[in-house]
């Protein structure tokens, strides 16, 4: 009620999920929403074991150790189990994918749907605190597939969703399944993620790139003259502004909250790029395009379009708001 300013209606992820199902076209039996029932459940248990992982750091760092001595397991161990264990609970899962497992896993028993999964992205930052996220994609199992590789060698554009979440201040989730954006963020007291960027557009104006410019030397000359390009002054005078967090997520947050460019594009060093087409690049460049931006590789080819011929493959990726996007295109000599 008004009179004590309390929102009384609040739209949770189950209630919006249960509410678009219908208009899902690729969920006319509603296994897909419960297997978005089971991710969020994931996302919760990994978001509370990452609040008090850094604790648990803490007092290991001061010569603690727990009570049976044991090493404390490592975060992205502990994020990938969870992932695993909530999958194959879920009953709707039967092909996983996970940055950690080298293979993939093909669960006993039923399920219509493969998930692809980065469980703990950007872990290397997590001692400084500094965001992590869970990226994740979803298939439909090929018609008549009793779960297979061939379920996840396939372009991003069929996937039927897709999103992450950021383990920051709160645990922020960015779902489509293809009508749009949606963000939640978790209210921790109710242990519930609440809708809160209905329907999100990235902001085409926002003069920021965000790349890793330690690799400079071995980016190519395209790229390392693109760059350089940004840091002159532009048509309102001013150069651009870098953000790089180093945590995927975190810097693909950003960016489709404040606009602008991200890149990670392959190099000398890292001659196919660094970051996984299937669980890295897909489900964010899905959602960059149905935010309004858009995803290409270095080559200017739609990301989503790519097929990965194994399930660790990798691709240089720029994505960011179209005209960030176009502005690349025309760089390397590709019409928008
Ligand atoms: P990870 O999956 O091993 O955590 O690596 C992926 C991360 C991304 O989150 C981030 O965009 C990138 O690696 C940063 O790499 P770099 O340190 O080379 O800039
Ligand atoms: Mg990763």
């Amino acid at each position: 009620s008004d009179e004590f300013e309390v929102e009384t209606d609040i739209i949770t992820l189950t209630r919006f999920i249960l509410s678009t199902q219908q208009k899902v076209a690729a969920d006319a039996t509603g296994e897909l929403t419960l297997l978005l029932n089971s991710l969020q459940f994931a996302f919760k248990f990994i978001a509370n074991n990452i609040r008090k992982a850094e604790l648990v750091n803490l007092i290991g760092l001061a010569g603690a150790s727990n009570s049976t001595g044991d090493a404390q397991k490592k975060l992205d161990v502990i994020g990938d189990e969870i992932f695993i264990n909530a999958m194959k609970a879920s009953g709707n899962v039967k092909v996983l994918v996970s940055e950690e497992q080298e293979d993939l896993i093909v669960f006993d028993g039923p399920g219509n749907y493969a998930v692809v999964c980065d469980p703990i992205d950007g872990s290397s930052n997590i001692d400084a605190g500094v965001s992590v996220g869970t990226i994740f994609g979803i298939y439909k199992l090929l018609p008549g597939s009793k779960g297979s590789i061939k379920d996840v060698l396939r372009p991003g554009t069929e996937m039927v969703a897709a999103g992450y979440t950021m383990y920051g201040a709160s645990a922020h989730l960015m779902l489509t399944t293809g009508q749009g954006v949606n963000g939640f963020t978790l209210d921790s007291s109710l242990g519930e993620f609440i809708l809160t960027h209905p329907n999100l557009k990235i902001d085409g104006d926002k003069q920021i790139y965000s790349v890793n410019e330690g690799n400079t030397t071995y980016w190519s000359e395209p790229v390392q003259k693109f760059f350089a390009d940004l840091k002159k002054p532009q048509e309102n005078g001013k150069p651009y502004s870098a953000r790089y967090i180093g945590s995927m997520v975190a810097d693909v947050h950003r960016t489709l909250l404040y606009g602008g460019l991200f890149a990670y594009p392959a190099d000398s060093k890292s001659k196919n790029g660094k970051l996984r087409i299937l669980y890295e690049c897909f489900p964010m460049a899905f959602l960059l395009e149905q935010a309004g931006g858009k995803a290409v590789t270095d080559a200017g080819e739609r990301v989503l379009d790519l097929i990965p011929k194994a399930i660790h493959d990798r691709s240089g990726i720029w994505l960011g708001s179209e005209k960030e996007i176009n502005k690349f295109l025309k760089a390397i000599g590709k019409d928008a």
